[in-house]
């Protein structure tokens, strides 16, 4: 296997928490706050608590900024959420830049990132290909001490992990993957020089969002091309736009506006559900609004469709019906057909991450694309040249595993987090994942995870996420510093209370039913539990400033002399 981010890591971690390797140079910094992961959220909060006046250091393991953009390179990465949507809200930063695209893509996103950081000025207090494998509580001086691989120690007030939420490479344990002599990686250890594709056979395994973004690259580019598929994908097209001098760039007041609205929205959009249910329109007014919605070639088919989509089963079927007829009609195998696009929906619609596709159901239209179903035909072994399936052995150059994530979890639990009473964070986690308001965690005093488990997250693009959150973060950090507060907790009780929200709105969906990393299920051994919150952006905003509000309600806040100042 190709070097990758999860085994760099993984390799660091163990030199690590053996000892042989820390503490070599045996650096020491004190900080205000140490923030980890320089992608959208990392560099929001670095920008903002340093203008703020607090000394900040934002560190990241890559070697520039972006997070997932920067390890992420397959051919065709791009963002499902339009540019728009897909940004900071501050309007200095659209002076002198515009998105070329409606959907931009992965080099443009990094160029974009690229400009922020120059405006925002923030190098000057970034670190990069600086792992932070192990933090723990100080007690005493009620601080974090924060170990990086290079033996360095931040000692900070505040950690705030922004380190994402699909970083942790999943790679299922394939039997004689390692006698396979032929190249291969995950979709998000893309080789940095990319491999030659011409003439040459490719598998990729895996129909999620970064497959589907891969093969629609990939099917002109190679010789021959075989998909594994284990479920399909629901993928909805993409209205894609060129910006230029026909199609103008969206005016800074529409930007504005845009983005204005977003927590009125569930998942932080300019847009909503409808504000009806499916069976309240007359069938031809269903139809006729599941043809605007499907226009408009984003995510409104999926998230601004009827409000009962995600919740009642006959309203998600005509959902998926109005799909499944939509998209068989691009498929000319009726076989290929029953594999892409079932009569039957293999699970309910929405239920798992739906990406945006350009052309991906015609791709296995042509001759040298096969689908291989992997229900019928399982993986049984790897071979020294290719893959063999309970079918037939199969000979490959190149095979990609577009596999996933540890999801919204792996990014924290992989470090080693001890808390107030040396517990791991990962161990603490084991019968449950246990928040408060998706963003602290009982016994882990000043720590803050943003875009985590138990919060919108993944149902809330990044770049909003990174504001919101980031917003109440920096003002919960300013609050302690305003009223002499040295350490803010969360009870246990209100741990209780949240993570009972959390599982009683997954409960009242239909997600709790499929199989997707958003309830764990595509991690073997994982807890199979909810691990996004489904009340809304709009509800969980009024969460946290309604603790805001109440003093910091559900937490403990403690003064320098061990005083409590909070009222609970
Ligand atoms: P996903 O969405 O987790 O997709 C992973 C895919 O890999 C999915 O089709 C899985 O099938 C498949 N998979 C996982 N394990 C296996 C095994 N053992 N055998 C065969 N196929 C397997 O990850 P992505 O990287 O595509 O997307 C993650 C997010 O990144 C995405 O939502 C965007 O937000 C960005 P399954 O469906 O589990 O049957």
């Amino acid at each position: 296997m190709e070097s990758s981010n999860h085994f760099h890591i993984e390799q660091l971690s163990a030199t690590l928490t053996d000892g042989s390797n820390a503490a070599t140079e045996n650096t020491q910094q004190e900080l205000d706050v140490l923030v980890v992961g320089a992608g959208f959220a990392g560099i929001y909060q670095l920008k903002h608590l340093r203008d703020l006046g607090y000394k900040a250091l934002l560190v990241d393991n890559g070697s520039e900024y972006g997070g997932t953009w920067y390890w992420n390179r397959y051919p065709g990465i791009r963002v499902d959420t339009s540019a728009p949507q897909y940004q900071f809200s501050d309007p200095d930063l659209r002076k002198d830049f515009e998105f070329k695209q409606r959907f931009p893509g992965g080099v443009e996103i990094r160029k974009y990132l690229k400009h922020v950081t120059e405006r925002w000025d923030v190098r000057k207090d970034t670190k990069f290909d600086t792992y932070i494998a192990s933090a723990a509580w100080d007690n005493e001086a009620t601080k974090w001490s924060a170990t990086a691989a290079d033996g360095t120690t931040y000692r900070a007030k505040f950690l705030v992990l922004c380190t994402g939420c699909l970083v942790d490479e999943f790679v299922p344990k394939w039997k004689d993957v390692d006698k396979y002599t032929g190249q291969f990686f995950h979709s998000s250890s893309w080789p940095r020089k990319a491999p030659n594709f011409k003439g040459k056979k490719v598998a990729v395994i895996g129909t999620g969002a970064s497959a589907v973004q891969i093969i629609q690259e990939l099917a002109n580019a190679v010789d021959e091309l075989t998909v594994f598929q284990r479920t399909p994908n629901t993928a909805l097209p993409m209205r894609q736009v060129d910006y230029d001098e026909v199609n103008k760039p969206i005016p800074e007041d529409e930007v504005r506006e845009s983005l204005a609205v977003r927590m009125k929205s569930f998942c932080g959009f300019d847009f909503t559900f409808l504000p009806r249910k499916c069976f309240e329109d007359t069938p031809e007014k269903r139809l006729q609004t599941y043809e605007n919605l499907w226009k408009e070639g984003d995510f409104k088919y999926w998230l601004g469709t009827y409000i009962d989509t995600l919740f009642v089963e006959e309203a998600n079927r005509e959902c998926y019906n109005f799909w499944r007829d939509k998209t068989r009609a691009r498929i000319h195998d009726p076989k290929v057909a029953d594999l892409l696009a079932p009569m039957e929906p293999a699970y309910a619609f929405g239920t798992k991450r739906i990406p945006l596709e350009q052309g991906y159901f015609e791709i296995f239209n042509s001759p040298h694309v096969e689908l291989v179903d992997l229900k019928a035909t399982p993986i049984e072994r790897f071979t020294e040249k290719g893959i063999k399936t309970s079918a037939e052995e199969m000979p490959f150059d190149i095979v990609i595993a577009a596999t996933g994530f540890d999801a919204l979890t792996g990014s924290l639990t992989r470090i080693n987090l001890h808390g107030k009473d040396g517990t791991l964070l990962k161990d603490q986690w084991k019968d449950g994942v246990k928040t408060y308001l998706g963003l602290t965690a009982h016994n882990f005093p000043n720590l803050f995870f943003q875009y985590g488990p138990q919060a919108p997250s993944v149902l809330c693009n990044g770049p909003t996420c990174a504001e919101l959150q980031g917003n109440w973060v920096i003002e919960t950090i300013t609050h302690c510093r305003d009223h002499g507060i040295s350490t803010i907790e969360a009870t246990e009780a209100a741990e209780e209370e949240w993570r009972g929200n959390v599982v009683q709105l997954a409960g009242a969906s239909l997600l709790m039913g499929t199989n997707s990393w958003y309830v764990g299920a595509n991690i073997p051994g994982k807890l199979r539990e909810p691990l996004v919150y489904l009340g809304g952006v709009p509800k969980y905003y009024e969460n946290l400033n309604a603790v805001r509000d109440h003093g910091y309600e559900g937490f403990v806040l403690e003064g320098g002399d061990g005083t409590r100042v909070s009222k609970l």
